[in-house]
């Protein structure tokens, strides 16, 4: 055991394999990697010196098939503790034990053991995983339709021996459901992942983000282009989990992202995360073009219409620049009339004017529009949660010249948060999904965790993502049938309604802390994320398991340790913080603490009063047809049970009712009794967490255990805060004692 190890490996650690009959076995079955033609297809690099900094003990790779055998020489020698051999072709017979990894271009013996049409039916990134024999000879063929569903594929035969599974009878074809899982960077805005008190700040007086464009003091001389190890750690774990998009800066966008320097280091970037499939895209400022700094092209505010052809030229040539040395620059994230970021409605158009303007402008150049759908401006209606959708749903549904309906462009995608507020813990689905038929839609869930924790608690959300993905929508056909597939997944997927453009978005929570993630198990999140962007339909249990043994131990003990606290975690920070459907109770925008009593915020819908409307009478936000029938967004059936406090599933029900303190809730309690047993036992389950924890000591290396032992006794006094903050605060409503526990 490595006792200062500093969790800077991820899940992609390779320790030896310590069960010495797995050992033994993964030793006979691999023993040689062969990939050829490796160095033939080098990726486009626009940068004539891109280089490590100095010290570095990553290297940049010329091709994604030296990535994927780099990985697996990186990945078996680790594992089996030994050097595996490595050959770039397999001479008269395949060694028995070859590991063999391409695709049916680039190797001759790929082309020869494995038919064209089995890949051709996993498209551009899926891959085959399969034990062949010839003789007495076995061997296994990693199979990709492209380098990348190679590279997907040599990750998955890697994950198999790190979470203890057989390499031998394999045969293993996957693809991924949605096409573009990508990652948006904000960069330290709500970010917890830096070395520092608040998790924000970062080491070597870096400022804690990822990557590094203008840091200063210590680390001045390390800004991009050079590229860091950790760009490249976080570029193979993306690419592990098959993340193959990312928009590096913050949604409240800064203009220098598009200057000629800035772009010049976003260059090199790409340029080092290209081998591993991973394409950049932007945040951009919709008013960047009236900024004095790209003088003298720069617009005025006439210009500004987004049906203007300036206006288009303008996003035109700005595109043209970045792809100029970023061919395969995927477009730009837009925030827009959101959190005083301005947009098309500053200019007298609507989001789809200022969508389509963007997207008319970057088609050319075959570049896509992420429209953020995060709005809430007040005069469209009085509660928060209706505004996003009055304001889009009619340009889904607007009918068009050609008789078709819809006026976003094919290549606009609305990026729409799981929720109707801001990711909350648990909240109900976004009423857009399944209700934007005639547009493409991408999923946004966030990764970091600004409301769920922060650096401080152990919160797994998969299990938050998976309920989210396989809530059904029951959306309906245009004569009111329900759809075949109609979870907010296959919405997302497109299956729902036959949508090819399919994206899925998580905001992302890497940073600069030597585990680049803040808390150890944050890193679990990151990578639930990846494998439920690539397939939704996974059980957020085998994820947590594979994540457990690719990180802490394969000791069964162990490993039924972690994942039972895990599986329990995001289910009790829900009930200390927010339960049964209690919204946004947290102090102003820091987002950590309890603030149910804050009433002066500058926004009354910042306010967590407003959210709880506590009275004598009880707690929560009518949202059913007698109070702001926000339930009538969703599909009748979601509407209908949504709307009746007796139908509403209860872990909801504060969403959309304001419940009376004796209300009987369905476990025979009433609801004041129910509402303090959730913060309690909440509380309690984190103690447990921190028994558990402590008892796993002696399996876990010491500087790791003594970290997250630390952050487990803050996270049990901060849980308690927010249950006695919050029961005692109801209470001055409720009149009610807290009932024996
Ligand atoms: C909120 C965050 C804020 C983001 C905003 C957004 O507090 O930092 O800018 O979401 O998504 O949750 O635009």
């Amino acid at each position: 055991m490595n006792d200062d190890y500093d969790g800077s490996d991820l899940w992609l650690r390779y320790v030896p394999v310590s069960d010495p009959g797995l050992l033994r076995r993964y030793r006979k079955a691999v023993t040689t990697v062969i990939v050829e033609n490796a160095d033939r297809d080098k990726v486009y690099r626009h940068t004539p010196d891109l280089a490590m900094a100095p010290g570095s003990t990553e290297r940049l790779m010329e091709s994604t098939l030296e990535a994927a055998r780099e990985e697996l020489v990186r990945g078996l020698s680790g594992l089996l503790d030994r050097r595996v051999r490595v050959e770039s072709r397999p001479g008269h017979h395949i060694p028995d034990g070859a590991v063999i990894v391409g695709t049916r271009d680039s190797s001759a013996t790929v082309r020869r053991l494995v038919p064209a049409e089995d890949l051709a039916a996993l498209g551009d990134a899926g891959y085959l995983v399969r034990s062949l024999s010839a003789g007495p000879h076995e061997f296994t063929v990693i199979a990709g339709g492209t380098a990348v569903g190679a590279l997907y594929g040599a990750f998955a035969f890697l994950r198999l021996l790190q979470t203890g599974k057989p390499v031998t009878d394999l045969d293993i074809a996957d693809r991924p459901r949605v096409a573009n899982r990508h990652l948006n960077y904000w960069d330290t805005e709500r970010l917890y992942a830096g070395n520092d008190e608040s998790g924000t700040g970062g080491l070597n007086g870096e400022n804690g983000a990822i990557f590094n464009f203008a840091a200063t003091g210590a680390s001045a001389d390390l800004n991009l282009p050079l590229i860091l190890d950790r760009y490249l750690v976080a570029a193979r774990a993306m690419a592990s989990v098959g993340i193959n998009g990312i928009t590096i800066n913050n949604v409240n966008a800064n203009n220098a992202y598009l200057t000629p320097e800035y772009i010049a280091q976003e260059a090199a970037l790409a340029d080092a995360l290209r081998p591993y499939g991973i394409r950049l895209a932007l945040s951009i400022r919709y008013a960047a073009p009236t900024d004095p700094r790209f003088a003298p092209d720069t617009l005025t505010e006439e210009q500004m219409a987004p049906v203007d052809a300036d206006f288009q030229a303008w996003w035109n040539r700005r595109a043209r620049q970045i792809q100029e040395s970023i061919p395969d620059f995927v477009g730009f994230t837009v925030k827009a009339n959101s959190e005083g970021q301005p947009g098309p409605q500053d200019f007298g158009y609507d989001h789809g004017d200022g969508a389509n303007g963007m997207a008319v402008a970057v088609a050319p150049l075959g570049l896509t529009i992420y429209w953020r759908t995060f709005v809430y401006n007040p005069d469209v209606d009085t509660d928060r949660l209706k505004r996003a959708y009055l304001e889009f749903g009619p340009i889904d549904d607007e009918p068009q010249p050609d008789g078709s309906h819809g006026r976003f462009l094919e290549n606009v995608f609305l990026q729409t948060k799981n929720g109707p507020l801001d990711f909350q813990a648990r909240e109900p689905i976004h009423p857009m999904f399944g209700r934007m038929a005639n547009t493409n839609q991408a999923i946004e869930l966030q990764i970091t965790q600004e409301y769920t924790g922060q650096s401080r608690m152990l919160c797994f959300l998969a299990p938050m993502w998976e309920e989210i993905l396989k809530t059904d929508t029951h959306a309906t056909d245009d004569q009111g049938r329900p759809l075949d597939h109609r979870l907010v997944g296959h919405v997302v997927d497109g299956t729902a309604q036959g949508h090819s453009a399919t994206s899925i978005v998580g905001v992302a929570n890497l940073g600069n802390a030597d585990n680049l993630t803040g808390h150890h198990f944050s890193q679990a999140n990151f990578y639930a994320f990846g494998r439920q962007a690539w397939d939704w339909t996974l059980d957020s249990a085998d994820l947590a398991d594979d994540w457990v043994r690719m990180t802490w131990s394969g000791d069964e003990d162990v490993v039924d340790a972690i994942v039972g606290m895990m599986m329990g975690s995001w289910e009790a920070l829900v009930s200390y913080q927010t339960p049964l459907g209690i919204g946004h109770q947290f102090t102003a925008d820091v987002h950590y603490g309890p603030g149910p009593s804050e009433s002066d915020l500058p926004r009354e819908d910042w306010n967590p009063t407003y959210y709880n409307q506590a009275d004598s009478v009880g707690l929560g936000y009518d949202r059913s047809p007698t109070g702001s029938d926000l339930t009538a967004q969703y599909f009748p059936a979601l509407a209908a049970e949504y709307g009746s406090i007796d139908t509403v599933p209860e872990n909801l029900m504060m969403w959309f009712h304001h419940v009376p303190w004796d209300h009987p809730m369905r476990s025979g309690r009433i609801f004041w009794d129910e509402l303090v047993d959730h913060y309690y036992s909440g509380v309690e389950y984190v103690g447990g967490m921190r028994r558990t924890w402590d008892s796993l000591e002696p399996a876990i290396d010491a500087r790791r255990f003594a970290e997250v032992r630390a952050k487990l006794a803050l996270h049990e006094v901060d849980a308690a805060d927010w249950r006695d903050t919050c029961v005692g605060y109801w209470q001055q409503f409720s009149g009610r004692e807290i009932p024996d526990q």
